[in-house]
């Protein structure tokens, strides 16, 4: 019979080679879907991390690109989207730094914001990409923060990009100039066209002007209307003619926030016409898109007018989409994506731009600080109070601590398999990725999620 000293003594053997195993072999031990660890989570602690993240990103943009577009962390160093600077990252981040109440840093950002800041430039913007940032950006900062200011600029504005609506079809171009109202680019893609409604719209409710809200609501439309016999939207559609110039269709970028403006805009508004369009979108999406396979459960590509599958990609920008069912009432299909959304963030410890989710073999290693994986379980963890999403945040966070910091601010990376920088800290960044995650940590009380919908870029606008 063994002595129990040497039975405590293998026992203990043993439990230590199991616990040098499974760290050493993480492959084999690790499972990606549930690499959150069930445990209290310090939510004070948590919110007090994002606010000196976000800090400590603002004091780089400060340092090295201050009354600039964006800062490059790396080569400390700015960059200006059009080579004259439109102040992109203050006015995306304004908001994030109110409901964080970083006084002095707001006091900082309005001053540069009212002192240096004119639309009145020659230079032709992408319609899309400055209404989400720059107009949702200063309607938003009007309605958290009261300066008028902030509404006079957004006015100046929408009225200097209206030309783009300007084409056959009532749908925008692509570009637009500032100064001229020239328009130019009549190939588009129906995000362009159709996520404007939220911050026009938004607009005309403030300033009593219904011009903003119609033009965006007759892009919305026309594109709808175009959907094939099967009820989806192509990768690109010509605006002079109203031809598809691509008929695959799918859920993420360039078609993404289509989507997500059927719905927010009925939410936002009360606007029954898009409600409509979401409820019938949403079925075609769910018929001919979704895709359930032993890796979990995606969204891929499909023929828009045979609906035949015609690739199995999911990435990045595919996450937004589980926000979009669990604000539509679809839990069960938001937990099941954003399931899989978790296992692609944990493929490489940070999610890659896009995977074949077939295979999970990343077919574009970079990962630029995108929001969307946790704004997806932001939605979750309000809409359903389960811990897992607060847990998944910590991961997140944890990630983007780890492999994004530089030491003047975050940067996205070339390659989440060798973790390489790149050198580009986007404003998405403060606007979008630093307030969700600030969001899941601080007291409800900061923004109340029943009143607001948060436009494509993260800000919040009041609900009519
Ligand atoms: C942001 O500008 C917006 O969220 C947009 O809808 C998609 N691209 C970036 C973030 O990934």
């Amino acid at each position: 019979m063994k002595s129990s000293k040497t039975i405590l003594l293998n026992l203990i053997i043993f439990l230590a080679s199991f616990f040098v195993l499974s760290h050493i072999s993480g492959k084999v031990f690790a499972n990606p879907e549930n690499n959150y660890s069930i445990g209290k989570i310090d939510k004070k602690k948590m919110a007090m991390e994002v606010k000196e993240a976000f800090i400590h990103a603002w004091s780089g943009y400060k340092k090295y690109a201050w009354g600039h577009d964006i800062l490059k962390p790396n080569t400390k160093t700015y960059y200006d989207w059009y080579g004259v600077s439109l102040c992109m990252t203050p006015v995306d981040a304004f908001d994030t730094m109110t409901l964080m109440g970083l006084k002095k840093q707001s006091a900082e950002a309005k001053k540069l914001i009212f002192s240096k800041l004119s639309f009145n430039q020659d230079v032709y913007v992408k319609n899309f990409e400055i209404t989400i940032r720059m107009l949702g950006g200063l309607l938003s900062s009007y309605e958290l923060d009261g300066d008028k200011r902030f509404l006079t600029l957004a006015k100046d504005l929408a009225d200097r990009l209206l030309p783009a609506f300007n084409s056959k079809t009532g749908m925008p171009y692509q570009f637009v100039n500032l100064k001229t109202g020239n328009v130019k680019g009549s190939v588009t893609n129906p995000a362009e066209v159709g996520s404007l409604l939220i911050e026009f719209g938004t607009l005309s409710k403030l300033t009593g002007n219904p011009v903003y809200y119609n033009k965006a609501k007759n892009a919305l439309v026309q594109l709808y209307n175009r959907r094939s016999k099967i009820g989806l939207v192509g990768a690109e559609i010509n605006v002079e003619t109203g031809n598809w110039v691509s008929d695959e269709s799918y859920i993420g970028g360039g078609i993404d926030s289509y989507y997500e403006y059927l719905l927010k805009s009925w939410k936002l508004f009360g606007d029954l016409d898009c409600k409509r369009m979401w409820d019938s979108s949403i079925v075609a999406i769910n018929k001919y898109l979704a895709d359930s396979t032993s890796t979990g459960f995606w969204y891929g590509q499909a023929d828009m007018n045979s609906g035949k599958r015609v690739s199995t990609y999911f990435g990045s920008l595919d996450a937004f989409f589980g926000a979009e069912l669990a604000l539509s009432g679809d839990i069960h299909r938001a937990e099941m994506l954003q399931k899989s959304c978790f296992k692609m963030w944990n493929l490489y410890g940070i999610e890659p731009e896009e995977i074949n989710y077939d295979s999970m073999i990343v077919i574009s290693p970079e990962y630029v600080q995108r929001p969307e994986n946790i704004e997806s379980a932001y939605y979750l963890y309000r809409l359903t109070n389960n811990p897992k999403y607060l847990q998944m945040a910590v991961t997140y966070f944890k990630s983007i601590m780890k492999y994004c910091k530089t030491d003047d601010g975050f940067t996205g990376l070339k390659s989440v398999i060798t973790k390489e920088k790149d050198d580009e800290m986007q404003s998405f960044f403060l606007a979008e990725t630093l307030k969700y995650l600030y969001l899941f940590f601080a007291p409800p009380k900061v923004l109340d999620f029943n009143r607001i919908i948060f436009n494509t870029e993260a800000h919040p606008m009041k609900r009519f």
